[in-house]
């Protein structure tokens, strides 16, 4: 398979150079760009950042089992046969205190799902499929605010409190070009305020850094379109290693759940296509993700920070038929600088 062989090879170049020892003097060492609130600042300093994530998801599953598009045109009008999800996401930190680090999140998402159709024949029943399409959406994701306490730190270990909200101001209300509204996938925001509690540690030792991360959504209220995401948590460890004064080497596991949707849009008619189903939203997930780091730690450069991610999952249980995440990239650019 050309995707396994791909992994094999990036886990053993991966190796290779976290293997070889090189340098000796201390510099940060930094959890993976797509671990959100990870880190803290001193007070004075401020902090921009931009991750561009993209995601592939393509093919059917029900739990752990695969499922065959031509199955599910048994019981539905259209299929969902593969997804594909970028975000441009854009962040600014700033800490008014040593102890305490306020962050502002918001992303411009573009979403496009590709579909098979059934035939529609009054007197004969086809279930293979006939047609393919695709529909698509893009504009301003939910903004977010996060505030990180620093609620521990002794030697090298920091544990800090993640107390975060979430704002309805991405679309719940997108459309395909007949004036339909799209599937719950397809929307660009959850459309309820939502908390965002966490929990985040960190600590380093040599040429090494590591941490874990325990982090919640909830929804609070039902949306304008008369339904409530499921709840989501994730709980992510990393272990990090500085390979010289510019390069770090990361990788991490993270296990995700989300719960299905509580209500339902009225004009989605469940019988549609899976995506309609507000039953079919939820999952749980193990991915595995590995990463590099680039920082300019002298010159005017410094303070600057380039790094990528690449995650697969090596397991997911999804509710119902869904499609199945199969990889997602993320880069990243963080500048970190003192403002007073
Ligand atoms: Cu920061």
């Amino acid at each position: 398979m050309k995707q396994g062989a791909f992994i094999t090879i990036f886990f053993l170049l991966f190796s290779v150079v976290v293997l070889a020892d090189t340098s000796e003097e201390h510099q940060d060492c930094p959890a993976p760009i797509s671990v959100i609130g990870n880190h803290v600042h001193t007070s004075g300093e401020m902090m921009l950042s931009y991750r561009f994530m993209t995601m592939d998801m393509r093919g059917l599953q029900s739990g752990t089992d695969v499922i065959e598009t031509a199955d599910v045109l048994k019981d539905f009008m259209m299929v969902p046969t593969a997804m594909d999800m970028k975000m441009h996401m854009f962040g600014l930190m700033f800490a008014p205190h040593d102890k305490l680090t306020v962050m502002g999140m918001t992303s411009y998402r573009q979403l496009s799902m590709e579909m098979e159709e059934a035939h529609q024949h009054a007197t004969e029943h086809h279930d293979h499929p006939v047609g393919t399409h695709e529909m698509s959406s893009a504009g301003i994701g939910d903004v977010q605010l996060d505030s990180l306490l620093t609620i521990w730190q002794r030697h090298n270990i920091t544990i800090i409190g993640n107390l975060g909200v979430s704002f309805p101001t991405g679309s719940i209300a997108q459309q395909v070009d007949d004036g339909s509204i799209l599937p719950y996938p397809m929307q660009l925001g959850s459309g309820s305020f939502e908390a965002r509690p966490g929990l985040t540690a960190f600590g380093t030792h040599g040429n090494w850094s590591y941490g874990g991360q325990l982090r919640g959504a909830f929804p609070l209220n039902i949306n304008a379109s008369e339904y409530r995401h499921g709840s989501t948590l994730t709980a992510t460890t990393w272990g990090a290693r500085r390979v010289n004064n510019w390069i770090s080497l990361s990788a991490r596991l993270l296990f995700s759940h989300k719960g299905n949707i509580t209500g339902s849009h009225p004009d989605l008619d469940i019988n549609r296509s899976p995506s309609h189903r507000p039953d079919f939203q939820g999952f749980n997930r193990l991915d595995v993700a590995i990463s590099s780091n680039l920082i300019v730690p002298t010159g005017s450069l410094a303070g600057q920070r380039l790094a990528m991610e690449f995650m697969v999952p090596v397991y997911q249980s999804l509710t119902g038929t869904q499609l199945k995440n199969t990889w997602k990239l993320v880069l990243g650019w963080q500048y970190a600088f003192r403002l007073l």
